[in-house]
């Protein structure tokens, strides 16, 4: 199994997950930007079924030579630019990973797929993974499901949808046998903190400004990341070949409410000398430049065919996401040394 982007913070819960709970040989290839680190692999790093190859999924020959040495019967795609702020202050990396390195991975993929023999081929998968950012934003009322029109609207959505597309053109046209998920926000161990709930519980510990951006009341979906890397597997073995499946975790929040949520779990397992309460910190910021109000996912349709369904609740994900941070400061210090000091992103201007 080919894993690409498995230094991330979704990839790596993907590969950790593959390693503990199932047979498969597993081939990280990962190109480690600035979000992406091997210590979060470390916990199966010297399994004998796990494979680290520093690749950049644009480079045509170097992905050749991995499908050729490595022969995969399926690839998993996660490499990816993934973050709406830095997509705002610059869309370059976002347009070559996301666009140009999914193309070449399909292309790479196609030449490897059309010189399988027979039995091979029926067992090859290209799972593509992406995001519910696609269907643009919700109003108040309503859920993405996998026939909403796409409308993406932020350059990182825009780069993930033309991803998308080029992975639906490569099964109409050439026959190969993707699957394509869309999932929710989110959260939990060893996501880099540029990102909401990491970004909280660092500003809070740190005694410093807790962002919100606007006015706190745009709505998210958090899906806890273990789940999303069970239900991944759960396509690739079982998903109809050419289908589309939406995953999200039934937790819609607004962002102020997910705030608060943490600075209270904080008061209660950290509480600060002089009895400050962390919601004290808050503070409502410059909106984001073109915020999308509102995501939720109908995941009706892989509860109904594949059988999942999320297992963590917000409130049990969410204390245990605050509790491994509060573990691993080390970690955060360690992702964030010389390259991000959780300064604000993205503000536009
Ligand atoms: O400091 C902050 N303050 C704040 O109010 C940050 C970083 C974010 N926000 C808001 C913006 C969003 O409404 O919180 C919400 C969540 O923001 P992000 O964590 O940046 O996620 P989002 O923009 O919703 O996109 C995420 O979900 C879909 C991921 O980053 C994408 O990669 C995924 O595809």
């Amino acid at each position: 199994m080919l894993v690409t982007g498995g230094a991330g913070f979704i990839g790596s819960a993907l590969i950790r997950y593959l390693i503990k709970e199932t047979n498969n040989t597993v081939i990280n290839v990962d190109k480690l930007t600035y979000a992406g680190h091997l210590e979060n692999l470390e916990p199966i790093e010297n399994s004998d079924h796990y494979h680290f190859e520093q690749v950049d999924i644009c480079e045509y020959e170097a992905m050749k030579e991995i499908f050729r040495s490595y022969k995969p019967d399926a690839i998993m795609h996660l490499a990816a630019e993934s973050h709406v702020d830095r997509s705002i202050d610059g869309s370059v990396e976002f347009i070559r990973t996301n666009i140009v390195g999914t193309h070449n991975l399909l292309e790479v993929a196609k030449e490897y797929y059309l010189g399988l023999a027979d039995q091979k081929k029926k067992q090859f998968r290209f799972l593509h993974v992406s995001t519910d950012e696609v269907y643009g934003e919700l109003g108040e009322v309503g859920f993405f499901k996998e026939t909403t029109p796409y409308d993406p609207r932020s350059p990182y959505s825009a780069s993930k949808a033309s991803s998308d597309h080029l992975v639906r053109a490569w099964y109409h046209t050439y026959d190969l046998p993707v699957l394509i998920t869309n999932c929710s926000n989110n959260y939990g161990p060893y996501q880099f903190p540029e990102k909401l709930i990491p970004v909280v519980i660092l500003k809070a510990l740190q005694g410093k400004d807790i962002p919100v951006y606007g006015s706190g009341e745009n709505v998210r979906d958090w899906l806890y990341v273990d789940d999303h890397a069970r239900a991944l597997y759960k396509v690739l073995e079982e998903g109809a070949v050419g289908e589309t499946y939406n995953i999200g975790g039934h937790n819609e929040k607004q962002n102020i409410e997910v705030v608060e949520t943490i600075c209270s779990i904080l008061d209660n397992v950290q509480p600060q000398d002089d009895d400050k309460l962390y919601k004290e910190q808050i503070t409502f910021v410059t909106d984001r430049p073109g915020h999308d109000w509102r995501y939720a996912i109908d995941a009706s349709k892989i509860e109904e065919k594949l059988g999942w369904k999320p297992e963590e609740t917000f409130d049990s994900g969410i204390k245990k996401t605050v509790q491994w941070y509060l573990s691993n400061i080390d970690w955060c210090q360690a992702v964030t040394e010389n390259n991000y000091g959780l300064e604000r992103l993205g503000a536009g201007g």
